[in-house]
Parts: structure tokens; C-alpha cells; sequence
């Protein structure tokens, strides 16, 4: 080190001058480098994936649960739900969108969750909300919206940025602290965009607990969201709250649904068993029993 400053020490002006601009360029060139290869994905090569089969390509399997991404177990219990055959491609790739998850199907990629499950309606003539009235249908959207573009974000900043342990995520994404470090900062951006991200921990956990009691007040007796029949919708809710119900270790809210929502917790419990009778097998520490005590 001592080698390096008299070396620098001996340069004249113009040679510092070059070797802080050069050392600079470096250091950037190498953190967008990096950002690049894991944000942005790779260039996809075409493989030759069965036709008129839905790839559903994901992240790896979570630990309790069968994704980290809501958008995942909803897409998944989506393609379940409507009995759509799909093969599952675990890995980093991501959409056009820069997103997970996204599908192909006989070569066509249609990236966003609720975009994917449109193109399978249309394809495979499905309708999983026919059985709602207009009315019934507004309300099942206005609760997939929140649940979507509001209590995500509460996911995301519990995981990312509160000062909690962040082993779940160390060990679920298979990352050191290093990457830990650059997710953390490409969420915490994202959820300051968003807006979500400017309220303190208290107003932020404050809106979390609202959502929640909302659910849990409209769901209140019934087995589904919008009655005894599972609907599209339900994919959506109970994508985002199997993170809160098995995946919110960590966060000092990982009973909450037990504690203070016990028919969220039997919502989350008959989603499971209506849809995903092999969820331990989906998930990578055995599912359920390690995550509720
Ligand atoms: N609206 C999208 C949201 C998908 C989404 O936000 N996925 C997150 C994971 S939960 C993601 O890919 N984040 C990567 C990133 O922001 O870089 C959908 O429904 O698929």
C-alpha cells in the first residue's frame, strides 16, 4: 500500500490527474458491468422447448414456499387453477421486461404476470372469473390492485431494506453479502420511485397492517376471496400472502397472520391445500412445518 502512495506521491499533476480519472472510469465500467449482468439478464438463446406447453420460466424454488416472488405462486396456482399443462424452467433469465416471471408458449414470450394470464384466457378459453357478477369483478380487481401495486412493496421493503436479519434472503437467493448489498440498493431505489419507500418503518408497517385487515375483513368468514369458489383473483392474494404466512422470517412479522389474522392464515392454509398438494416438494427446506410454528 505504502509502494502504491509513493509511487502516486512521485507522479507530476497531469499523471494524478489521469490515474484518478482512469481509476474512476474503472470502477464505474465494473459496478454497471455488474448491475447489467444481474439486473438486466442475459441475451436469451432459443431453445426448442414441447409445443402448445406453457415454459414457465421462474427463479429457484423458495425455501417455505414455492417462489420468493409472489408473481410466481400466482402465476403458478393460476396455471393450476385452470389446469393448463406447464413445464417450469428455473433460472436468472429474465423477460423482455427485465422482470420475473414470464412464459413462452409455441415460441411467443409474454412477459408480467397478469399479462401471461390474459394470453392463456384468450388461448386456452379460459375464464376463472365467470362465475363473478360486474360489480363482483371490480371489487375482485380494486383487490388485486392493492395487493399488487401497494402491499408488495411492503414485502419488498421488510425484506430489503429494514434493519432486519437478512439471512432468509442470504440463504433463499444463495447470495453473499456483496450482492446482498447491490439487491438491497437496486430495491430500495425502486421502492423510493415507487413512493412507498419515503415513509418511515412505522407509517410503511402502519399501511401493511391496513391491507392486511382489509383482506382479512372482506375475506371474513368465506373459503375464497369472493366466495365458496376460488377465482383469478385469488391467485393474485394469496401469491403475496404465502410470503407474509410462510416466508416473512426475519422480519419480526413472521407469525402475524397466525397471530392477528387467523382467517388469512385459513385462507393461505386451504389456497395450499386446494392447489398445491405437493407444496413441500415445491419448496426447498421442506415447506410448511420449519416456517409456522
Ligand atoms: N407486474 C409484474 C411484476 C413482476 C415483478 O415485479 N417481479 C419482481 C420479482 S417479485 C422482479 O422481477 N424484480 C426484478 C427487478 O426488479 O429487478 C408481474 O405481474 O409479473
Amino acid at each position: 500500500m505504502d509502494s502504491i502512495m509513493d509511487t502516486f506521491n512521485n507522479m507530476d499533476t497531469l499523471q494524478k490527474v489521469l490515474c484518478v480519472v482512469g481509476g474512476g472510469a474503472v470502477v464505474i465500467v465494473s459496478v454497471v458491468g455488474l448491475r447489467k449482468l444481474c439486473f438486466n439478464g442475459k441475451k436469451k438463446a432459443k431453445k426448442d422447448y414441447p409445443r402448445d406447453t406453457v415454459i414457465f420460466h421462474q427463479i429457484g424454488r423458495g425455501p417455505y414456499a414455492p417462489s420468493m416472488t409472489p408473481f410466481a405462486v400466482k402465476l403458478e396456482t393460476y396455471l393450476r387453477m385452470a389446469r393448463i399443462s406447464y413445464l417450469n424452467v428455473h433460472g436468472r433469465q429474465r423477460s423482455s421486461k427485465g422482470k420475473f416471471p414470464w412464459i413462452e408458449y409455441n415460441g411467443q414470450e409474454v412477459a408480467d404476470s397478469s399479462l401471461c394470464i390474459e394470453f392463456l384466457n384468450k388461448k386456452m378459453g379460459v375464464d376463472l372469473n365467470r362465475n363473478l357478477s360486474p360489480a363482483d369483478k371490480g371489487v375482485a380487481q380494486a383487490m388485486q390492485a392493492m395487493v399488487e401495486d401497494h402491499l408488495y412493496w411492503f414485502l419488498i421493503l421488510f425484506r430489503w431494506q429494514y434493519d432486519n436479519d437478512k439471512s432468509l434472503m442470504l440463504n433463499a437467493f444463495k447470495i453473499g453479502k456483496f450482492m446482498l448489498w447491490m439487491m438491497q440498493r437496486h430495491y430500495k431505489k425502486h421502492a423510493w420511485s415507487q413512493g412507498l419507500g419515503r415513509h418511515t418503518e412505522e407509517e410503511a408497517t402502519d399501511m401493511f397492517k391496513k391491507d392486511l385487515q382489509s383482506l382479512s375483513d372482506f375475506i371474513g368468514t368465506k373459503k375464497f376471496l369472493m366466495g365458496d369458489e376460488p377465482c383469478e383473483t385469488d391467485c393474485a392474494v394469496f401469491g403475496h400472502l404465502s410470503q407474509v404466512y410462510w416466508q416473512f422470517m426475519g422480519t419480526g412479522y413472521v407469525n402475524i397472520l397466525k397471530d392477528k389474522y387467523p382467517n388469512l392464515a385459513g385462507y393461505c392454509e386451504r389456497m395450499k391445500e386446494t392447489f398445491w398438494p405437493d407444496w413441500d416438494q415445491c419448496t426447498t427446506q421442506g415447506g410448511t412445518k420449519a416456517a409456522v410454528k
